[in-house]
Formats: C-alpha cells, structure tokens, sequence
C-alpha cells in the first residue's frame, strides 16, 4: 500500500523536492511502525512465556518406553511425548541414584560437588543451600508460579526435624511456590504427605516420631514380625511396617496421616491437575516427580496384571496413564500447546530393589535398560543414560537427537528460553538443542554412582579405576568397579563390553586428562 502510494505520487507529481520529502516523511512512519510493532510482540511474547512442566520418573530405564525399542511394554502416553517431541538417545541423569540426580536437575551444579548428595534418609537435613540458584527460583524471577507434586527426596529441615510443626527449610524455601511432597522414597519413613511444609491430615493427638537408628518401643517391624506383612523384604526393608509393607526407618504414630501406597499415583496426579487448572492463566512451572517404578511398587487395582510382567511393569503402565491424564488436562485447559514438557528419569533400572515383587521372576522379553550395561547404581550407561524427551506440541519438530545432554543443562537452558541470564555453575545453556534446532550438545559429561565418577566425552566412556565389588550381588548389577581403567567406544560398542584402555592409551590419556581437569585428582578412589 504504501509503496503504491509512493509511486503513484512520483509519476504524478513533478515537483521533485516535495517527493523526497514525501519519502522522508514515509520511511520515518515506517520506522516507527516498525519499533511500535516490535514492542507489541515483545509483551505479547511475555505474556505467552510458555508453561514449564518436568515429569520424572524414578528408576525407568533406557529401554522401558515404546519409543525407545520396548517391545513387551507398553507406553502409549510416553510415546506421544517421545514421537512428537525431540527423543534424545544420548540423554543422562546426573547420577545413578536419586538424590544426587534430582540436586543437579534443580541446581545445575554437578552432585559429587556437594558432599552430602547421596541417597538421603527421611530425616536428613536439607542438602540444597537456600542460597544457591534453582530451577524455580530462577523462574520465579521472571514471574512464574512455580510447584513440586510427588518425590522430594533433598533433605528437610536443618536437623532433628519436629514432623509435628511447619518443616522447614525444604522446597518452598529453595523456589517453589507450592509443593505436596513425600519426604524422601516410597520405601522409607515417614510415610505421609506434606503439603507447604504440614503433614497432610495430621492428628495432634497422635503425633509422628522418626527415627532411623533405632525402634520405638512395643513397635512392629518387618524384621520381627512377618505375620503382619503383605509384601516381604529381601535385603534392607525390614524396619517399620505400615500399609503390610516393612520400610526402611522407624515410624511411630501419625496413624490417619499415613498414605496408601496404592493410591499415590492417583493422589500425586490429582494435585499436578489440580495446580494445573487453578495456574493456567499465569506462566507456571510444575516439577511432577512420580514415584514409579520405584520399590515398593504398588500399583492401584486398576492397573494390577496390566503389564503382565508383575507390580514393576504395572506401575510403569500406570504412571504412563498418569502422563496420558494430565496430557488430556493441558488440552482441556487449553495450554497444551503454551507447554513446554521435559520428560526424564532420576536413573536407570533395578528389578530387585529389596522386596519380592516378581520384577525378576516376570521380567520375559522385556529389557529395562535396552542393549546398555548395568543399572540403577552403576558407573557403566544403564546408570545415568535414561529416557529423555522435550515436546511443545507445534514448538518442537519431532526428531530423534544423538546429542550428548544432561539433566544438569536444563537450568542454564530454561533459563535461557524465559530470558533470564542465571546459570547453574555446571549448566551449559542447551536451548537450541532441547528445542530440536541444533544437535550440539555437550563435549563432555561427568557421570556419578554411589560417591564414585566417570566421563563421557564423544563417543567415548572413560571409568577410571573404583576398588570394591565390581557386582552388587543383591540387586544383581555391575556397577563398573575395576582395579584397571576402563574405555569404551559407544559409538562401536554400545553395550560396553570390550575395554580398550590397553588398545587405546592415547584415548585413555585424552580423556582421563580432560576428566581429572574436571573432577580432580582425587577422582580415581
Ligand atoms: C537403597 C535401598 C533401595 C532404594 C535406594 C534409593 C536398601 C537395601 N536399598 O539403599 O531400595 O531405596 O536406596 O533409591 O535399603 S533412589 O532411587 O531413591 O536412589
Ligand atoms: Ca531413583
């Protein structure tokens, strides 16, 4: 239009300075169009900051989805987020273990840089400073509502918690605006939701005592009483006993708070649906850590025999349910394509995790870690490589990536996608590659399993040697514990089975190099 009007007003008129007045007068127009269009976008831009919400699974392994070669499982709602979404194939937990994985997914910090990132029992202090940066926290900041809803698992309180009064600090004092917890894992003490720091349905007049030395009088254990169990330990296990299920810790009182373990799933889902529809007109973030397929696994009637393969594959089919559900909320209210959903686990795969649940016994076919080495606890891929998805339905491009990423980078990452500059100190800002735009990912990545480490950089697995059981006999994993170095070409060799540290001493000194500049030199134990 303007254009036209320009020319029509250049063949009539003769008047030549008058035109290049004309001109003048219509660029300048132009221009401020131009920067009052960009400022429109821009607020609108902000006020679309897209919904953030990190489902996480806890111990699902590389090769329990569909979509990630499952043949005798099936993952359904997973497979949606994993066909139509980027599917990493060389995505990593920090750890092989929960505490340390969920640290570096919240903080950005690397978890053998904090000594008190292990496995946490129900009454362990709070292990994130309250002044360090956090995924909520950031996006706190730039004006997000932010939620936990299901596994904790960082530590509470600053010590000799009292589970009678407000427990704190935890995750409302790390960034999250709400949370509806449990403390630590299914399997220990104390086995009631906390809601805001409160117990959730907490009788006064029946007061929860904690201890993790040491039973509570007149008490009934699964040590000592096998009579009152539903469910039978195999290693560990055999403390307190609540729902028929013996626990890891002693519990005393708090009988109406107690959870039922078959109603978790329902109950965690319910509350992220909940927080989903009653924030979905503010930018929020929603951290839904479900607690399958963790021990004790305890799937609700509904999903009992649904897998054929016992309690472990029921509960991977109920939790894919669970994302199904809250996949159909989104749409319902209407911000599924205004949500960005991460899709990962805390570590890999473990059948038996020190209960008799059949996971052994009913496993067939099925291959929880894929064709990788090892499991939950372990130096070797089936660790810390887990499923790992990114989808924003009419955002993200399906694609399958083979970019090396971490857990770790989504801080720096997310960061990056709502404008903020705050970074975790290990967090490299992976936007373009968790948007399925770029496939450059990491160079390198130092992995951890129970206190110990070892690197990924390229195509490579360098574990540097670990003394100890190179076997956790009870749980019948290899953990990757050598008197000699360990090398591996993942790119030949995806199930690590030929060491070519000897072959290789070229490689080895490249990357235990680059890995000692990381970690230290007290990496090698
Ligand atoms: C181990 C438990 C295991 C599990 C694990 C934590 C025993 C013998 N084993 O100590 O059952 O609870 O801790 O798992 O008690 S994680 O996924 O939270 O890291
Ligand atoms: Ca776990």
């Amino acid at each position: 239009m303007k254009t036209n009007y320009l020319l029509t007003l250049m063949k009539k008129s003769r008047n030549i300075p008058f035109v290049f007045l004309a001109i003048f007068a219509l660029l300048i127009s132009g221009c401020k169009e131009k920067n009052k269009d960009t400022t429109t976008t821009n607020s609108a831009e902000e006020s679309k900051k897209p919904n953030i919400i990190f489902i996480y699974a806890d111990d699902l392994g590389y090769g329990e989805l569909g979509a990630y070669g499952a043949t005798e499982l099936k993952t359904p709602n997973m497979d949606i987020l994993a066909n139509g979404g980027v599917k990493f194939t060389n995505g990593y937990a920090s750890s092989a273990t929960c505490t340390p994985s969920r640290y570096a997914l919240l903080t950005g910090m690397y978890p053998w840089r904090n000594s008190k990132a292990h496995i946490l029992p129900g009454t362990a202090p709070l292990i994130i400073d309250t002044t360090q940066v956090t995924v909520p926290k950031m996006l706190q900041k730039q004006g997000y509502y932010t939620g936990i809803v299901g596994k904790w698992h960082l530590g509470l309180g600053s010590g000799n918690v009292d589970w009678n009064q407000t427990i704190a600090p935890g995750p409302n004092e790390v960034g999250f605006d709400y949370s509806n917890i449990m403390a630590a894992t299914q399997d220990r003490v104390p086995t009631v939701y906390i809601e805001n720091g409160s117990v959730v349905g907490l009788d006064p007049n029946d007061p929860i005592e904690i201890n993790y030395k040491q039973n509570f009088e007149g008490e009934p254990t699964g040590k000592e009483n096998p009579e009152l169990l539903k469910m039978k330990w195999h290693h560990g296990h055999n403390n307190s006993i609540v729902n028929g299920i013996p626990r890891i810790g002693f519990m005393k009182g708090g009988d109406k708070a107690k959870w039922v373990d078959e109603d978790m799933a329902d109950y965690f889902l319910k509350e992220a649906q909940q927080y989903v529809a009653e924030h979905k007109n503010k930018p929020f973030f929603l951290y839904y850590a479900l607690q399958q397929p963790h021990v004790p696994r305890t799937p609700h009637p509904r999903f009992v025999g649904a897998s054929g393969m016992g309690p472990r594959g029921d509960v991977i089919v109920e939790a894919d349910w669970c994302i199904g559900e809250l996949l159909k909320t989104l749409e319902k209210e209407g911000i599924l394509e205004n949500t960005l959903i991460v899709f990962s686990s805390d570590n890999g795969p473990v059948l038996n995790d020190g209960y008799y649940d059949d996971a052994v016994e009913k496993i067939g076919n099925h291959k929880p870690a894929g064709k990788l080495r090892g499991g939950k606890y372990s130096l070797f891929e089936a660790g810390a490589r887990v499923p790992f998805i990114t989808y924003w339905k009419g955002h993200i491009q399906p694609k399958t990536s083979d970019a090396l990423v971490s857990q770790i980078d989504l801080l720096s990452s997310m960061a990056a996608l709502v404008g903020s500059k705050e970074q975790g100190p290990d967090s490299h800002n992976l936007l373009d590659v968790f948007m399925g735009n770029s496939d450059a990912g990491r160079k390198e990545l130092v992995i951890e399993a129970t206190s110990r480490t070892a690197f990924r950089s390229g195509d490579w697995a360098y574990i540097p040697p670990h003394k100890g059981n190179p076997l956790i006999k009870s749980v019948n994993i290899e953990i990757g514990n050598d008197a000699e170095p360990q090398l591996y070409n993942l790119k030949e060799d995806l199930e690590q089975q030929h060491n070519l540290a000897t072959e290789n001493p070229e490689k080895l000194k490249e990357l235990s190099t680059a890995f000692e500049k990381i970690r230290g030199i007290k990496a090698a134990k």
